[in-house]
């Protein structure tokens, strides 16, 4: 009952959101800007499409909402809350891996691709979730997690069986080395990114199977046709049931580095650019483009874990019929080096920005995120999530992220301002990468605990999958079971989404504004991007424009206050939104407060 009289709360208030924002609703790009468009229907150089104008917003089902009380979110969970998310003004969900999976890596690794997880629900229920996104005219995109399987996945079972069963081929077997020693050793030195060798030997073969990841995620050998056939027939179907499209989970991995030869010690910095430039990427996805995607209207966006941005066109560059677009990490990964946190500068993050504005012509399109289910909380990582900063900091990175030149992805929770979890020992994580690397690294005897630890807390992909705070009730209104799968963060009983719908000048009711701003504003879609202060290290200020349509966005990334004198030319009389209380017209230079964030048009 409890849930039911919440729910009902919530979206009666959503209602009003959703009522309120209906002046200013979305319309195509190409019927507000006619004078920039071309006999071929470009604006600004772009061809126009439902996915770069879209924001997505990204649901990590385990997380989210459950629904039935076994402390696990699911499926139902989503389709109760789409009222929520459609309030919140975004156009396509993300929803990571919903499949059948042992969940050793909570999902990545899958263990049947037609099959929903148990925990999650039926085909029904996702059939359901698909129908109520569509009553909502909103759109579904799935996780493509096709690098590697289970090891529980029926392909995998069988390959292992014999050196001649039929499914052998679907993986990456060889024999192993002999050491100096005369002791078996891994055919080469690539390490799993969950900590430990990327080779695990099976006596029952006597050879080694690749694994990138986890010991229970098998590499999928591309090399073979059938295994490329099985994908694209997984592919359709799915679409064929309606979805919008696939977030491909390390695709770039798929071509391996012919021979398999040892990482040099230069590559083994970076072993991310080596497994993501095999020689046959682009052949592999033009073949998944011309054989799947070409045949329907749908989205693709590929997780490019070591594609540079120099190497970005060659998948997106849209005369090369690969995907849409892809998540490069250069920003998001700014404050980290390997796994270690390192402090980043605010003319280092512009300088990837600008540097993305200067390689990207028209035909690239691009994504703006800076926080998923693998990294910290976005407000933890890139704002100030100290009681007095949060709120501030929170809506000023929403501003950054609907006003940047891309597709915005904003991971759950964020639009309420969520923050890190105050994790005090090892116990406390469930992550297959922080367990592993406790164990090599601290276990090991490499990383005195408590290091390991502090650098933990801070960059641990758990911040990021604690549950959804929905209310101030028992485990934020997560989970009606006495514990869920991960503990709610302890703030859940300030922070949530209930206190946030009701106050007006919530961090949620802000993202509203901003999302409602990118849609109405053809210019912070196809608009040109231009960082007018690229070494000033707290102001980051920038236009986007588009024929007569100008933005100027100034954004304050610090507590303290800053001055910035406007360029000639630029009228600050307009603010269209602000995430302070501030008069709209200054005269003379603008004066920002701590975490302030403005947007002019002019
Ligand atoms: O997040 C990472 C380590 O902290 C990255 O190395 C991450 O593993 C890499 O970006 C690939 O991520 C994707 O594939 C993994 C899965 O664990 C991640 O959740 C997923 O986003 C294996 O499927
Ligand atoms: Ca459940």
């Amino acid at each position: 009952m409890r849930e039911l009289a919440v729910r009902g709360m919530v979206a009666g208030l959503v209602l009003g959101a959703v009522l309120a924002a209906g002046a200013q609703a979305t319309s195509p790009a190409g019927s507000q800007t006619k004078g920039l468009q071309t006999g071929s229907g470009l604006v600004n150089g772009y061809q126009p499409t439902w996915w770069k104008s879209a924001v997505v917003y990204q649901v990590y089902p385990r997380s989210f909402q459950d629904s039935n009380g076994d402390g696990i979110g699911d499926l139902r969970g989503i389709t109760a809350r789409l009222d929520y998310l459609h309030g919140l003004g975004v156009d396509v969900l993300w929803l990571s891996p919903h499949y059948d999976s042992p969940n050793a890596d909570n999902g990545y690794d899958i263990r049947d691709y037609r099959k929903v997880m148990t925990e999650f629900g039926t085909m029904a229920d996702f059939d359901a979730l698909l129908a109520g996104i569509k009553a909502r005219h909103m759109k579904l995109i799935i996780d493509l997690v096709v690098n590697h399987t289970s090891d529980e996945h029926h392909w995998f079972v069988e390959s292992r069986q014999s050196k001649n069963n039929p499914y052998r081929d679907y993986y990456i077997w060889r024999p192993g080395k002999v050491g100096p020693d005369g002791k078996r050793m891994p055919p080469n030195n690539y390490r799993s990114a969950f900590s430990g060798s990327a080779w695990q030997y099976d006596p029952q073969t006597g050879e080694y199977y690749l694994h990138l990841f986890a010991i229970k995620q098998p590499d999928l050998n591309w090399e073979n046709p059938k295994v490329r056939q099985e994908v694209y027939s997984l592919m359709r179907f799915w679409l064929d049931k309606g979805v919008d499209g696939f977030r491909m989970d390390v695709i770039p991995y798929i071509s391996k580095q012919p021979g398999l030869p040892d990482l040099t010690p230069a590559q083994q910095q970076h072993p991310d650019q080596v497994f993501g430039n095999g020689p046959r990427r682009d052949e592999f996805l033009q073949e998944m483009n011309r054989e799947v995607l070409s045949h329907y209207d749908v989205m693709s966006v590929g997780e490019a874990a070591g594609v540079t941005l120099a190497q970005e066109p060659a998948l997106v560059d849209d005369r090369r019929h690969e995907l849409n677009m892809i998540f490069n990490f250069d920003a998001v990964r700014i404050n980290r080096d390997g796994k270690q946190w390192k402090d980043w500068t605010l003319p280092g993050l512009k300088a990837i920005y600008a540097q993305h504005a200067a390689q990207l012509d028209t035909h690239s399109w691009d994504t703006v995120f800076l926080s998923n289910h693998d990294n910290p909380r976005l407000v933890s990582s890139f704002g100030d999530d100290r009681p007095e900063y949060r709120v501030a900091s929170a809506k000023l990175l929403a501003t950054m992220l609907m006003t940047l030149r891309g597709t915005p992805f904003v991971y759950q929770g964020d639009e309420l301002g969520m923050t890190n979890y105050p994790f005090q020992s090892i116990n406390e994580y469930n992550d297959i990468e922080a367990k592993n690397g406790w164990q090599e690294d601290v276990l090991g005897g490499h990383v005195p605990a408590a290091d390991y630890l502090a650098n933990l807390r801070r960059m641990s992909r758990d911040n990021a999958r604690t549950p959804m705070q929905w209310d101030a009730t028992a485990n934020g209104g997560f989970t009606t079971a006495a514990k869920p799968w991960l503990a709610v963060n302890p703030n859940f009983t300030t922070i949530n989404a209930s206190a946030e719908l009701a106050d007006p000048d919530s961090v949620y009711h802000y993202y509203a504004q901003a999302i409602a701003l990118h849609h109405r504003a053809p210019a912070l879609v196809y608009g040109d991007y231009r960082d007018l202060d690229p070494t000033n290290p707290q102001v980051f200020a920038y236009t986007r424009t588009l024929g007569q349509e100008r933005y100027l966005v100034v954004l304050n990334f610090s507590e303290k206050p800053a001055e910035f004198a406007l360029p000639p030319g630029v009228r600050a009389d307009r603010l269209v939104l602000g995430n302070l209380h501030t008069a709209a017209a200054e005269t003379g230079p603008l004066h920002l407060q701590g975490w302030e964030a403005r947007v002019y048009q002019y």
